[in-house]
Protein backbone atom coordinates (compact mmCIF):
# COMPACT_ATOMS: atom_id res chain seq x y z
CA UNK A 1 0.00 0.00 0.00
CA UNK A 2 1.43 3.23 -1.22
CA UNK A 3 1.64 6.11 1.01
CA UNK A 4 3.04 9.52 -0.11
CA UNK A 5 6.51 8.76 1.19
CA UNK A 6 6.94 7.31 -2.28
CA UNK A 7 6.64 10.81 -4.37
CA UNK A 8 9.38 12.01 -6.75
CA UNK A 9 10.04 14.41 -6.78
CA UNK A 10 9.28 15.07 -3.12
CA UNK A 11 6.59 17.85 -2.81
CA UNK A 12 6.43 20.86 -0.95
CA UNK A 13 4.17 19.57 1.99
CA UNK A 14 2.32 16.88 2.68
CA UNK A 15 -0.25 16.04 5.39
CA UNK A 16 -1.25 12.32 5.75
CA UNK A 17 -4.79 11.38 7.24
CA UNK A 18 -6.47 7.97 8.12
CA UNK A 19 -8.02 6.06 5.58
CA UNK A 20 -8.01 5.42 1.79
CA UNK A 21 -9.87 6.18 -1.56
CA UNK A 22 -10.93 3.08 -3.16
CA UNK A 23 -10.83 3.61 -7.09
CA UNK A 24 -13.43 1.06 -8.99
CA UNK A 25 -15.76 0.95 -11.87
CA UNK A 26 -18.23 3.37 -9.82
CA UNK A 27 -15.33 6.06 -9.70
CA UNK A 28 -15.91 9.08 -12.27
CA UNK A 29 -13.80 12.10 -13.45
CA UNK A 30 -14.50 15.55 -14.11
CA UNK A 31 -12.63 18.95 -14.93
CA UNK A 32 -13.05 22.58 -15.25
CA UNK A 33 -12.10 23.56 -19.01
CA UNK A 34 -8.53 25.27 -17.50
CA UNK A 35 -7.90 21.57 -15.97
CA UNK A 36 -9.24 19.58 -19.86
CA UNK A 37 -6.05 18.54 -20.62
CA UNK A 38 -4.91 16.87 -17.59
CA UNK A 39 -7.90 15.16 -16.66
CA UNK A 40 -7.99 13.32 -20.06
CA UNK A 41 -4.42 12.40 -19.69
CA UNK A 42 -5.11 10.80 -16.73
CA UNK A 43 -8.25 9.41 -17.71
CA UNK A 44 -5.95 8.24 -21.01
CA UNK A 45 -3.05 6.50 -18.82
CA UNK A 46 -5.24 4.96 -15.88
CA UNK A 47 -7.81 3.54 -18.36
CA UNK A 48 -5.24 2.06 -19.84
CA UNK A 49 -3.57 0.43 -16.63
CA UNK A 50 -6.60 0.08 -14.64
CA UNK A 51 -9.03 -0.53 -17.07
CA UNK A 52 -11.60 1.75 -15.24
CA UNK A 53 -12.67 3.97 -18.09
CA UNK A 54 -13.25 6.93 -14.87
CA UNK A 55 -16.54 8.22 -16.89
CA UNK A 56 -17.24 12.00 -16.48
CA UNK A 57 -20.18 13.51 -14.55
CA UNK A 58 -21.97 16.39 -14.24
CA UNK A 59 -22.77 16.13 -10.69
CA UNK A 60 -20.74 14.23 -7.36
CA UNK A 61 -18.10 13.61 -9.62
CA UNK A 62 -15.13 11.51 -7.08
CA UNK A 63 -12.28 12.58 -9.13
CA UNK A 64 -12.48 16.41 -9.79
CA UNK A 65 -9.89 18.96 -10.94
CA UNK A 66 -10.02 22.86 -11.42
CA UNK A 67 -7.97 25.78 -11.74
CA UNK A 68 -8.23 28.25 -9.25
CA UNK A 69 -6.08 30.82 -9.17
CA UNK A 70 -7.96 32.33 -5.90
CA UNK A 71 -6.96 29.26 -4.22
CA UNK A 72 -3.52 28.15 -5.53
CA UNK A 73 -1.32 30.91 -6.97
CA UNK A 74 2.11 29.78 -7.54
CA UNK A 75 2.30 29.29 -11.03
CA UNK A 76 2.42 25.42 -12.34
CA UNK A 77 1.09 24.37 -8.28
CA UNK A 78 -1.57 22.53 -7.03
CA UNK A 79 -3.20 21.41 -3.91
CA UNK A 80 -4.04 18.03 -3.48
CA UNK A 81 -6.81 16.58 -0.98
CA UNK A 82 -8.30 12.57 -1.03
CA UNK A 83 -10.41 11.69 1.82
CA UNK A 84 -11.91 8.47 1.57
CA UNK A 85 -14.87 10.51 -0.60
CA UNK A 86 -13.29 11.96 -3.09
CA UNK A 87 -9.92 13.11 -4.80
CA UNK A 88 -10.35 16.94 -5.17
CA UNK A 89 -7.35 18.71 -7.19
CA UNK A 90 -7.14 22.40 -7.26
CA UNK A 91 -4.53 24.22 -9.38
CA UNK A 92 -3.18 27.24 -10.34
CA UNK A 93 -3.27 26.78 -13.87
CA UNK A 94 -2.97 23.79 -16.65
CA UNK A 95 0.42 22.44 -15.64
CA UNK A 96 -0.58 22.09 -11.96
CA UNK A 97 -3.62 20.31 -13.13
CA UNK A 98 -1.27 18.00 -14.34
CA UNK A 99 1.12 18.06 -12.49
CA UNK A 100 -1.32 16.86 -9.37
CA UNK A 101 -2.42 13.89 -12.14
CA UNK A 102 1.41 12.55 -12.52
CA UNK A 103 1.07 12.41 -8.65
CA UNK A 104 -1.55 10.93 -8.16
CA UNK A 105 -0.31 8.43 -11.06
CA UNK A 106 2.42 7.81 -8.51
CA UNK A 107 0.11 7.24 -5.30
CA UNK A 108 -1.49 4.77 -7.31
CA UNK A 109 1.82 2.11 -7.48
CA UNK A 110 4.25 1.18 -10.36
CA UNK A 111 1.36 -1.06 -12.16
CA UNK A 112 -0.15 2.44 -12.58
CA UNK A 113 2.51 2.92 -15.18
CA UNK A 114 1.56 0.05 -17.28
CA UNK A 115 0.07 -0.21 -20.78
CA UNK A 116 -2.05 -2.43 -19.44
CA UNK A 117 -3.81 -4.09 -16.41
CA UNK A 118 -1.93 -6.81 -14.58
CA UNK A 119 -2.63 -5.94 -11.59
CA UNK A 120 -5.22 -8.29 -9.71
CA UNK A 121 -5.20 -5.91 -6.22
CA UNK A 122 -7.57 -3.35 -6.53
CA UNK A 123 -6.82 0.41 -6.78
CA UNK A 124 -6.46 2.80 -3.70
CA UNK A 125 -5.07 6.14 -2.77
CA UNK A 126 -3.70 7.17 0.61
CA UNK A 127 -6.02 10.08 2.15
CA UNK A 128 -4.39 13.33 2.67
CA UNK A 129 -2.84 16.53 1.87
CA UNK A 130 -0.58 17.54 -0.69
CA UNK A 131 0.86 21.14 -1.28
CA UNK A 132 2.79 21.25 -3.96
CA UNK A 133 4.76 23.62 -6.27
CA UNK A 134 8.25 23.94 -8.13
CA UNK A 135 11.15 25.68 -7.41
CA UNK A 136 12.76 26.95 -10.76
CA UNK A 137 10.12 28.04 -13.71
CA UNK A 138 12.97 26.08 -16.47
CA UNK A 139 12.91 22.38 -15.41
CA UNK A 140 14.79 22.03 -18.99
CA UNK A 141 16.64 18.73 -20.50
CA UNK A 142 18.26 19.45 -23.63
CA UNK A 143 17.94 16.13 -26.17
CA UNK A 144 20.69 16.13 -29.08
CA UNK A 145 18.94 14.96 -32.20
CA UNK A 146 21.54 16.13 -34.54
CA UNK A 147 24.43 14.30 -34.13
CA UNK A 148 22.15 11.06 -33.52
CA UNK A 149 18.43 11.34 -34.84
CA UNK A 150 16.18 10.09 -32.74
CA UNK A 151 12.69 9.20 -34.64
CA UNK A 152 9.54 10.66 -33.72
CA UNK A 153 8.17 7.75 -31.46
CA UNK A 154 11.08 8.57 -29.29
CA UNK A 155 10.95 12.02 -28.59
CA UNK A 156 6.70 11.58 -28.31
CA UNK A 157 8.19 9.16 -24.94
CA UNK A 158 10.32 11.14 -23.66
CA UNK A 159 8.18 13.74 -23.47
CA UNK A 160 6.28 11.38 -21.55
CA UNK A 161 9.07 10.63 -19.76
CA UNK A 162 10.24 14.20 -19.06
CA UNK A 163 6.37 15.40 -17.96
CA UNK A 164 6.15 12.13 -15.40
CA UNK A 165 9.77 14.00 -13.77
CA UNK A 166 7.63 17.30 -13.84
CA UNK A 167 10.23 18.76 -16.22
CA UNK A 168 8.43 21.11 -18.40
CA UNK A 169 11.34 22.00 -21.30
CA UNK A 170 12.18 19.99 -24.02
CA UNK A 171 15.24 21.94 -25.81
CA UNK A 172 15.75 20.07 -29.16
CA UNK A 173 19.19 20.17 -30.66
CA UNK A 174 17.97 19.89 -34.15
CA UNK A 175 21.10 21.42 -36.10
CA UNK A 176 24.78 20.52 -35.90
CA UNK A 177 28.20 20.02 -37.85
CA UNK A 178 26.72 15.88 -38.37
CA UNK A 179 23.51 16.41 -39.54
CA UNK A 180 20.10 19.00 -39.94
CA UNK A 181 16.71 17.75 -38.49
CA UNK A 182 14.41 20.11 -39.68
CA UNK A 183 12.72 20.52 -42.97
CA UNK A 184 12.59 24.52 -44.13
CA UNK A 185 10.43 24.50 -46.97
CA UNK A 186 12.33 27.48 -48.63
CA UNK A 187 15.30 25.86 -48.46
CA UNK A 188 14.91 21.55 -49.21
CA UNK A 189 18.38 20.84 -49.45
CA UNK A 190 19.16 21.43 -45.63
CA UNK A 191 17.04 17.88 -45.09
CA UNK A 192 17.56 16.55 -48.27
CA UNK A 193 21.73 16.70 -47.92
CA UNK A 194 22.42 17.84 -44.67
CA UNK A 195 20.11 15.49 -42.94
CA UNK A 196 22.61 12.22 -44.32
CA UNK A 197 26.00 11.27 -43.09
CA UNK A 198 28.80 9.33 -44.97
CA UNK A 199 29.58 6.25 -43.68
CA UNK A 200 33.93 6.26 -43.34
CA UNK A 201 35.41 4.57 -46.33
CA UNK A 202 37.49 2.50 -43.78
CA UNK A 203 34.38 0.94 -42.57
CA UNK A 204 32.84 0.99 -38.91
CA UNK A 205 35.44 2.04 -36.22
CA UNK A 206 34.10 3.21 -32.63
CA UNK A 207 36.69 5.70 -31.19
CA UNK A 208 36.37 9.04 -29.55
CA UNK A 209 36.72 10.98 -33.11
CA UNK A 210 33.88 9.11 -34.56
CA UNK A 211 31.64 5.54 -35.13
CA UNK A 212 32.30 5.82 -39.29
CA UNK A 213 28.66 4.66 -39.65
CA UNK A 214 26.07 6.16 -42.35
CA UNK A 215 23.42 8.13 -40.55
CA UNK A 216 20.60 10.53 -41.00
CA UNK A 217 16.89 11.49 -40.35
CA UNK A 218 14.81 14.68 -40.09
CA UNK A 219 11.44 15.66 -38.90
CA UNK A 220 8.89 17.09 -41.31
CA UNK A 221 7.21 20.12 -39.90
CA UNK A 222 4.02 17.79 -39.71
CA UNK A 223 5.86 15.70 -37.33
CA UNK A 224 7.29 19.01 -34.95
CA UNK A 225 3.59 20.54 -35.25
CA UNK A 226 2.49 16.93 -33.98
CA UNK A 227 5.60 16.47 -31.05
CA UNK A 228 4.87 20.32 -29.78
CA UNK A 229 1.48 19.42 -29.35
CA UNK A 230 1.53 16.42 -27.46
CA UNK A 231 4.49 18.30 -25.27
CA UNK A 232 1.87 21.36 -24.48
CA UNK A 233 -0.80 19.01 -23.50
CA UNK A 234 1.75 17.60 -20.82
CA UNK A 235 3.10 20.63 -19.92
CA UNK A 236 6.62 20.82 -21.96
CA UNK A 237 7.53 23.87 -24.23
CA UNK A 238 9.70 22.32 -26.59
CA UNK A 239 12.34 25.48 -27.40
CA UNK A 240 13.76 24.34 -30.80
CA UNK A 241 17.76 25.11 -31.27
CA UNK A 242 19.07 26.27 -34.57
CA UNK A 243 22.71 26.49 -33.62
CA UNK A 244 24.40 29.59 -35.17
CA UNK A 245 26.75 30.66 -36.55
CA UNK A 246 29.31 27.63 -35.84
CA UNK A 247 28.48 23.84 -35.52
CA UNK A 248 26.98 24.32 -39.72
CA UNK A 249 28.49 21.83 -41.44
CA UNK A 250 25.48 19.69 -42.47
CA UNK A 251 24.31 22.95 -44.02
CA UNK A 252 27.19 23.74 -45.78
CA UNK A 253 26.99 20.47 -47.49
CA UNK A 254 23.85 21.73 -48.53
CA UNK A 255 24.07 25.17 -49.18
CA UNK A 256 28.24 26.28 -50.01
CA UNK A 257 27.52 29.43 -51.26
CA UNK A 258 26.99 30.37 -47.02
CA UNK A 259 30.51 28.95 -46.03
CA UNK A 260 33.81 30.69 -45.94
CA UNK A 261 35.90 28.97 -48.19
CA UNK A 262 33.74 27.89 -52.02
CA UNK A 263 35.14 24.15 -50.68
CA UNK A 264 32.27 21.27 -51.39
CA UNK A 265 31.91 19.81 -47.75
CA UNK A 266 30.27 16.53 -46.40
CA UNK A 267 27.79 16.76 -43.71
CA UNK A 268 30.66 16.02 -41.22
CA UNK A 269 31.78 12.36 -40.39
CA UNK A 270 33.59 13.37 -37.46
CA UNK A 271 32.86 14.19 -33.85
CA UNK A 272 34.57 17.41 -32.13
CA UNK A 273 33.88 20.88 -33.79
CA UNK A 274 34.55 21.62 -37.52
CA UNK A 275 35.95 24.64 -38.45
CA UNK A 276 33.57 25.54 -41.02
CA UNK A 277 31.31 28.60 -40.31
CA UNK A 278 28.83 30.63 -41.61
CA UNK A 279 30.34 33.76 -44.00
CA UNK A 280 28.45 36.91 -42.53
CA UNK A 281 27.35 37.83 -45.55
CA UNK A 282 23.72 39.49 -46.11
CA UNK A 283 22.61 36.79 -48.01
CA UNK A 284 23.42 34.70 -45.59
CA UNK A 285 21.72 36.39 -42.90
CA UNK A 286 18.80 36.86 -44.54
CA UNK A 287 18.77 32.82 -45.20
CA UNK A 288 18.92 32.37 -41.89
CA UNK A 289 16.28 34.76 -40.99
CA UNK A 290 14.16 33.10 -43.64
CA UNK A 291 15.30 29.66 -41.68
CA UNK A 292 14.05 31.17 -38.53
CA UNK A 293 10.55 32.43 -39.88
CA UNK A 294 10.17 28.94 -40.49
CA UNK A 295 11.29 27.73 -37.03
CA UNK A 296 8.62 30.13 -35.13
CA UNK A 297 5.89 29.05 -37.37
CA UNK A 298 6.44 25.53 -36.29
CA UNK A 299 7.31 26.47 -32.17
CA UNK A 300 5.22 28.65 -30.41
CA UNK A 301 7.69 28.49 -27.72
CA UNK A 302 8.35 32.42 -26.45
CA UNK A 303 12.16 31.28 -26.47
CA UNK A 304 13.76 30.11 -29.45
CA UNK A 305 18.10 29.13 -29.16
CA UNK A 306 20.45 30.45 -31.57
CA UNK A 307 23.01 28.43 -30.26
CA UNK A 308 26.29 30.76 -30.75
CA UNK A 309 28.16 28.33 -28.95
CA UNK A 310 32.19 27.21 -29.86
CA UNK A 311 32.67 29.12 -33.27
CA UNK A 312 36.29 28.56 -34.38
CA UNK A 313 37.44 32.45 -36.13
CA UNK A 314 40.30 30.93 -38.16
CA UNK A 315 38.46 31.34 -41.49
CA UNK A 316 36.87 34.85 -40.89
CA UNK A 317 40.89 35.54 -39.90
CA UNK A 318 41.70 34.36 -43.04
CA UNK A 319 38.81 35.72 -45.59
CA UNK A 320 39.16 39.13 -47.07
CA UNK A 321 36.01 39.17 -47.24
CA UNK A 322 35.26 38.51 -43.73
CA UNK A 323 37.61 41.29 -42.64
CA UNK A 324 36.38 43.70 -44.71
CA UNK A 325 32.93 43.29 -43.40
CA UNK A 326 33.58 43.63 -40.01
CA UNK A 327 35.66 46.87 -40.62
CA UNK A 328 31.87 48.30 -42.74
CA UNK A 329 30.18 47.06 -39.70
CA UNK A 330 32.40 49.47 -37.82
CA UNK A 331 33.27 46.26 -35.85
CA UNK A 332 36.97 46.22 -33.59
CA UNK A 333 38.05 42.45 -35.77
CA UNK A 334 36.55 39.49 -37.44
CA UNK A 335 35.79 37.73 -33.74
CA UNK A 336 33.43 40.29 -33.39
CA UNK A 337 31.57 39.24 -36.23
CA UNK A 338 30.08 36.16 -33.82
CA UNK A 339 28.05 38.86 -31.92
CA UNK A 340 26.77 40.56 -34.59
CA UNK A 341 25.64 37.81 -36.19
CA UNK A 342 23.65 36.42 -33.37
CA UNK A 343 22.19 39.89 -32.42
CA UNK A 344 20.56 39.95 -36.26
CA UNK A 345 19.27 36.77 -35.66
CA UNK A 346 17.31 37.82 -32.01
CA UNK A 347 16.27 40.81 -33.99
CA UNK A 348 14.37 38.82 -36.62
CA UNK A 349 12.73 36.97 -33.68
CA UNK A 350 12.33 39.60 -31.38
CA UNK A 351 9.75 40.83 -34.73
CA UNK A 352 8.27 37.77 -34.42
CA UNK A 353 7.76 38.58 -30.37
CA UNK A 354 10.77 35.87 -29.96
CA UNK A 355 13.30 35.80 -27.00
CA UNK A 356 16.69 34.15 -27.75
CA UNK A 357 18.49 31.79 -25.81
CA UNK A 358 21.82 31.55 -26.72
CA UNK A 359 25.16 29.10 -25.33
CA UNK A 360 27.00 31.25 -22.52
CA UNK A 361 29.70 32.19 -25.26
CA UNK A 362 26.90 34.95 -26.37
CA UNK A 363 27.94 36.81 -23.54
CA UNK A 364 31.40 37.22 -24.55
CA UNK A 365 30.32 39.81 -26.91
CA UNK A 366 27.59 42.47 -26.92
CA UNK A 367 24.27 40.90 -26.15
CA UNK A 368 21.13 40.61 -27.59
CA UNK A 369 18.36 43.06 -25.88
CA UNK A 370 16.37 40.63 -23.63
CA UNK A 371 18.48 37.40 -24.40
CA UNK A 372 18.68 34.58 -22.11
CA UNK A 373 22.29 32.90 -21.26
CA UNK A 374 22.59 28.93 -21.23
CA UNK A 375 25.55 28.95 -18.91
CA UNK A 376 27.43 25.74 -19.80
CA UNK A 377 31.12 25.94 -19.33
CA UNK A 378 30.67 26.45 -15.26
CA UNK A 379 28.36 29.08 -14.13
CA UNK A 380 30.57 32.21 -13.96
CA UNK A 381 29.16 33.10 -17.10
CA UNK A 382 25.65 32.48 -15.92
CA UNK A 383 26.12 34.22 -13.05
CA UNK A 384 27.57 37.41 -14.28
CA UNK A 385 25.28 37.75 -16.87
CA UNK A 386 22.55 37.67 -13.88
CA UNK A 387 24.53 40.18 -12.31
CA UNK A 388 24.14 43.00 -15.45
CA UNK A 389 20.38 41.97 -15.67
CA UNK A 390 20.09 39.00 -18.00
CA UNK A 391 17.97 36.04 -17.74
CA UNK A 392 20.14 33.03 -17.27
CA UNK A 393 19.47 29.09 -17.31
CA UNK A 394 22.41 27.21 -15.54
CA UNK A 395 23.66 23.77 -17.89
CA UNK A 396 26.88 23.70 -16.70
CA UNK A 397 28.99 20.60 -18.09
CA UNK A 398 30.40 20.01 -14.39
CA UNK A 399 27.14 19.13 -13.23
CA UNK A 400 24.34 18.46 -15.41
CA UNK A 401 26.00 16.43 -18.62
CA UNK A 402 24.26 13.14 -19.20
CA UNK A 403 26.40 11.90 -21.93
CA UNK A 404 28.88 12.05 -19.29
CA UNK A 405 29.76 8.43 -17.83
CA UNK A 406 28.36 7.54 -14.56
CA UNK A 407 31.43 5.22 -13.37
CA UNK A 408 34.47 4.60 -13.80
CA UNK A 409 33.66 1.16 -15.06
CA UNK A 410 35.41 -0.39 -17.80
CA UNK A 411 32.05 -1.65 -19.60
CA UNK A 412 30.62 1.73 -19.29
CA UNK A 413 29.81 3.45 -23.21
CA UNK A 414 32.75 5.68 -24.62
CA UNK A 415 33.83 7.57 -20.94
CA UNK A 416 32.95 11.28 -22.20
CA UNK A 417 33.89 14.42 -20.09
CA UNK A 418 33.50 14.36 -16.21
CA UNK A 419 32.45 11.50 -13.83
CA UNK A 420 28.73 12.51 -13.05
CA UNK A 421 27.67 10.05 -10.28
CA UNK A 422 23.73 9.77 -10.07
CA UNK A 423 24.88 11.34 -6.36
CA UNK A 424 26.56 13.98 -8.32
CA UNK A 425 23.56 15.25 -9.95
CA UNK A 426 21.62 15.20 -6.65
CA UNK A 427 23.43 17.33 -4.78
CA UNK A 428 23.55 19.98 -7.70
CA UNK A 429 22.04 23.39 -7.07
CA UNK A 430 21.27 25.78 -9.64
CA UNK A 431 22.03 28.73 -7.49
CA UNK A 432 25.46 29.16 -7.22
CA UNK A 433 26.53 29.45 -3.13
CA UNK A 434 27.10 33.82 -2.96
CA UNK A 435 24.57 35.07 -5.24
CA UNK A 436 22.68 37.54 -3.84
CA UNK A 437 19.07 37.33 -3.96
CA UNK A 438 18.31 40.37 -6.49
CA UNK A 439 20.51 38.44 -8.75
CA UNK A 440 19.21 34.86 -8.00
CA UNK A 441 15.94 35.64 -9.47
CA UNK A 442 17.62 36.21 -12.97
CA UNK A 443 18.12 32.23 -12.27
CA UNK A 444 15.48 30.31 -14.35
CA UNK A 445 16.25 26.99 -13.61
CA UNK A 446 18.61 24.65 -14.83
CA UNK A 447 18.57 21.96 -17.60
CA UNK A 448 20.75 18.55 -18.22
CA UNK A 449 22.18 17.97 -21.36
CA UNK A 450 21.87 15.20 -23.39
CA UNK A 451 24.77 15.17 -26.12
CA UNK A 452 24.41 11.87 -28.30
CA UNK A 453 27.77 11.69 -29.84
CA UNK A 454 28.09 8.65 -28.41
CA UNK A 455 24.33 7.45 -27.67
CA UNK A 456 23.38 6.33 -31.04
CA UNK A 457 19.65 5.30 -30.31
CA UNK A 458 17.37 5.71 -27.53
CA UNK A 459 17.98 2.74 -25.66
CA UNK A 460 21.50 4.21 -24.91
CA UNK A 461 19.59 7.96 -24.48
CA UNK A 462 17.67 5.92 -21.57
CA UNK A 463 20.67 4.55 -19.97
CA UNK A 464 22.41 7.67 -19.79
CA UNK A 465 19.72 10.07 -18.83
CA UNK A 466 18.06 7.86 -16.21
CA UNK A 467 18.08 7.57 -13.40
CA UNK A 468 20.37 10.54 -13.31
CA UNK A 469 17.74 12.79 -14.62
CA UNK A 470 15.37 11.77 -11.96
CA UNK A 471 17.78 13.22 -9.37
CA UNK A 472 17.81 16.72 -11.34
CA UNK A 473 14.56 16.88 -11.32
CA UNK A 474 14.11 16.53 -7.98
CA UNK A 475 16.65 19.48 -7.78
CA UNK A 476 14.93 21.89 -9.83
CA UNK A 477 11.44 20.83 -8.79
CA UNK A 478 11.55 20.37 -4.58
CA UNK A 479 12.60 23.30 -2.22
CA UNK A 480 15.95 22.98 -1.20
CA UNK A 481 16.03 22.35 2.70
CA UNK A 482 14.03 19.48 1.68
CA UNK A 483 16.66 17.46 -0.25
CA UNK A 484 18.13 14.64 1.30
CA UNK A 485 19.52 12.15 -0.63
CA UNK A 486 19.65 9.15 1.31
CA UNK A 487 15.87 9.57 1.15
CA UNK A 488 15.83 10.03 -2.21
CA UNK A 489 17.89 7.01 -2.44
CA UNK A 490 15.22 4.68 -0.40
CA UNK A 491 12.47 6.50 -2.83
CA UNK A 492 14.18 5.90 -5.92
CA UNK A 493 15.06 2.30 -5.68
CA UNK A 494 11.81 1.07 -3.65
CA UNK A 495 9.29 3.45 -5.77
CA UNK A 496 10.72 4.82 -8.74
CA UNK A 497 12.39 2.34 -10.76
CA UNK A 498 10.00 -0.04 -10.46
CA UNK A 499 7.87 2.98 -12.27
CA UNK A 500 10.74 3.07 -14.89
CA UNK A 501 10.66 -1.13 -15.19
CA UNK A 502 6.70 -0.54 -15.53
CA UNK A 503 7.54 2.33 -18.17
CA UNK A 504 9.87 0.10 -19.90
CA UNK A 505 12.34 2.69 -19.79
CA UNK A 506 16.44 1.02 -19.70
CA UNK A 507 17.93 3.02 -17.37
CA UNK A 508 21.70 2.60 -15.86
CA UNK A 509 20.98 0.03 -12.81
CA UNK A 510 22.07 0.83 -9.11
CA UNK A 511 24.02 -2.48 -8.57
CA UNK A 512 24.36 -5.61 -10.71
CA UNK A 513 25.32 -5.85 -14.50
CA UNK A 514 25.43 -3.17 -16.69
CA UNK A 515 23.98 -3.74 -20.10
CA UNK A 516 26.57 -2.59 -22.30
C1 LIG B 1 29.99 20.77 -25.84
S1 LIG B 1 27.64 22.30 -24.61
C2 LIG B 1 29.04 21.14 -26.78
C3 LIG B 1 28.37 20.10 -27.57
C4 LIG B 1 28.97 18.74 -27.36
C5 LIG B 1 29.22 18.52 -25.87
C6 LIG B 1 29.75 17.14 -25.54
C7 LIG B 1 27.80 22.99 -25.97
C8 LIG B 1 27.12 24.26 -26.10
N1 LIG B 1 28.57 22.43 -26.92
O1 LIG B 1 28.40 20.47 -28.94
O2 LIG B 1 28.09 17.79 -27.84
O3 LIG B 1 30.13 19.49 -25.41
O4 LIG B 1 29.72 16.89 -24.16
Amino acid sequence: MTTFDCLVPRPVGVTPAPGRFVLDAGTTLAADAGAASAARWLRQVLGAATGLALPPSTVDARIELRVDQGVVREAEGYRLEITPEVVRVTAADAAGAFYAAQTVRQLLGPDAFRAANVHSGGWSLPCGVVVDRPRFGWRGCLLDVARHFMPKNALLRFVDLLAAHKLNVLHLHLTDDQGWRMEIKRYPRLTEVGAWRHGSRVGWRRDDSHDGRPHGGFYTQADLHEIVAYAAERGVTVVPEIDVPGHVQAALAAYPELGNTGERLDVWPLWGVSENVLNMSDSTVKFFQNVFDEVVDVFPSPVVCIGGDEVPTVQWQRSPEARRRAAELGLADVTELHGWFLRQMAERLADHGRRVLGWDEMAEGAMPEGAIVASWRGEEAGAMAAAEGYDVVMCPEQHVYLDHRQSEHPDEPVPVGFLSTLQDFYRYDPLPAGLDAATAHRVLGSQAQVWTEHLDSPRRVDYAAFPRLVAFAEVVWSPREARDLADFERRLAEHHLPRLDALGVEYRPLTGPLPW
